[in-house]
């Protein structure tokens, strides 16, 4: 078993307010009872849950010039950049339980600081079957969980994309996104507009999952902080109906597996999200045990003699 992973603080943040379907803020919860934390221990990493960070309950309105419920999203993402920052500083891995993907805006701009401040190059794998690009103008939601990776390349309401820190917190060229099959039309657009490298689902199919993944993780090495966004979406709802924008043909289970030994491989991870679980929708909390077995994946574990 590799024992080099910094120590990790888990916290939650119960919040439904970026989606269109309410029950993501129960995510953290069935984490923690599909037992996340002592998941992490077992591979010999020193975890701590620091329990939710807090926030504004969802007011349930419409959008408005394009957001729906942007002040509740800006409370919610100050409060997780403040407590990623806090744990970053403290040289701890935070890993951040949605909640909705909206949270992103937050623990990726703590991260991004972070690299900076490091004088690390930044990396982050965006997992999902979105993109994440919408912009107020574009969106047919107004949901801003399908809108983080636009908000933190800079395309975004100024209280959004100067969370944290003024100016866009990513360059286009520092995200990977894999798994992606549901693009909304302007959004398309945007996203090759933009340049962002996106592994979509017919790319895996082509060339499988091992050459996307070493495609993706090209030149990630130890002056990088590689930080994961895991929407459980990208998942086959096949293996994970516990989620509110469930997409046929997804990522299917050894294909999963291979991702995260892929990233445990590069002994990089410094950050993670881990979203859009939601147990209103789910069947026995599959979804949240899912996830808590890819995250022992991330954490190095496999299977016969490679551990
Ligand atoms: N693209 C859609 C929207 O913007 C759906 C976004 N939903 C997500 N994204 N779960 O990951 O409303
Ligand atoms: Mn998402
Ligand atoms: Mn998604
Ligand atoms: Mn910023």
């Amino acid at each position: 078993m590799r024992a080099d992973y910094s120590p990790v603080s888990i916290f939650g943040v119960p919040t439904d307010v970026g989606a269109a379907h309410r029950g993501a803020s129960m995510g953290p919860e069935a984490l923690r009872v599909a037992n996340l934390a002592e998941a992490i221990a077992r591979r010999g990493v020193d975890v701590r849950d620091l329990g939710d960070v807090a926030g504004p309950r969802n007011p349930l309105t419409g959008p408005v010039d394009g957001y729906r419920h942007l002040d509740e999203v800006v409370a919610w993402n100050q409060a997780v950049f403040d407590m990623s920052s806090q744990e970053l500083v403290a040289g701890r891995m935070p890993i951040m339980l949605g909640g909705d993907h909206c949270l992103a805006i937050g623990s990726i701009a703590a991260v991004a600081a972070h690299a900076r401040a490091q004088g690390k190059k930044l990396r982050v794998l965006w997992l999902d079957a979105h993109a994440d690009f919408n912009t107020s103008e574009i969106t047919p939601s107004g949901n801003i969980h399908g809108m983080p990776v636009a908000c933190l390349c800079g395309l975004g309401p100024d209280v959004l994309v100067n969370l944290g820190a003024p100016g866009p917190a990513l360059k286009a060229d520092e995200i990977r996104q894999i798994g992606i099959r549901s693009v909304d039309r302007g959004e398309k657009r945007l996203v090759k507009e933009h340049g962002l490298d996106i592994y979509d689902m017919r790319y895996i199919d082509e060339i499988g999952m091992r050459r996307v993944m070493e495609e993706a993780l090209e030149g990630v090495d130890a002056d990088t902080h590689l930080h994961v966004s895991f929407d459980v979406d990208m998942l086959d709802p096949s293996i994970a109906p516990g989620t509110g924008t469930r997409v046929p043909g997804g990522v299917n289970y050894r294909e999963a597996q291979l991702m995260m030994e892929m990233i445990a491989d590069t002994g990089c991870m410094a950050s993670l999200d881990l979203v859009e679980v939601n147990p209103a929708l789910d069947k026995r909390n599959a979804t949240a045990r899912l996830a808590v077995q890819l995250v022992e994946s991330l954490f190095g574990k496999s299977t016969l003699m490679r551990d």
